[in-house]
């Protein structure tokens, strides 16, 4: 079986530093040891001639998305810093996709939302994945519990077909145990969540 074809693509989710990083201000355990495993996917995606996508979170130094300015996170993934920039081991061969520059909160790669009016605008990858006749897409990176969940159910609900990669992901857990709750809630929605990788191959019920 060949996973990924022309029209599948590989959304690799926010394997920024402030995330991915130990040193970050919003450390995912374990987001660094993903990276591997994602540049694989990378390879084997851009091997089977599919397209390969980057999401950013990308926020200005004041945006109600902070807890210091009545939010709920630490300042994290500032616009030009070190903590926004991707995992320098990252292996980056495809356009990345900012969210959030302009002080919205939205979690998905797909929507930003304006916190305080609630009001969401879609950011440019749907259309990048409708350009290239997308149907399928494969979601990896951090955190599973948030973006990654986003992103996911965002994907679902725009009609792709959505697996998301258990081994790609990490979640923040603010409550222990909220990255498998994620997982769940995904499956429930009609994602696909795979578990097996071996020497190459993933295996999961359903064909992607
Ligand atoms: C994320 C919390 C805040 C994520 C982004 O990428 O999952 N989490 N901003
Ligand atoms: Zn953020």
């Amino acid at each position: 079986m060949q996973r990924y074809d022309a029209t599948t693509a590989l959304i690799v989710v926010d394997v920024q530093n402030d995330f991915a990083d130990p040193r970050g201000s919003l450390a995912v355990d374990g987001g660094a040891r993903i990276v591997p495993f994602v540049n694989e996917q990378v390879r084997a995606a851009h091997d089977g001639g599919g397209f390969v996508v980057y999401s950013q979170d990308w926020h200005p130094e004041h945006t109600p998305h902070f807890a210091q300015d009545g939010g709920t996170w630490p300042v994290h993934c500032v616009q030009d810093t070190w903590g926004a920039a991707l995992h320098e081991g990252l292996t980056v061969n495809g356009p990345v996709v900012r969210k959030g520059s302009n002080g919205e909160d939205g979690y998905s790669a797909f929507t930003m939302r304006e916190p305080m009016t609630g009001e969401t605008t879609p950011t440019e990858l749907e259309s990048l994945l409708r350009d290239r006749t997308v149907r399928t897409v494969v979601v990896c990176g951090l955190a599973t519990d948030y973006c990654v969940k986003a992103t996911a159910l965002d994907a679902v609900r725009l009609g792709f077909a959505t697996s998301v990669l258990a081994d790609g992901v990490r979640s923040v857990d603010l409550q222990p145990g909220d990255g498998d709750v994620a997982l769940a809630d995904m499956e429930e929605a009609g994602v696909t969540v795979v578990h097996e990788w071996d020497d190459g191959r993933l295996h999961h019920e359903q064909e992607l």
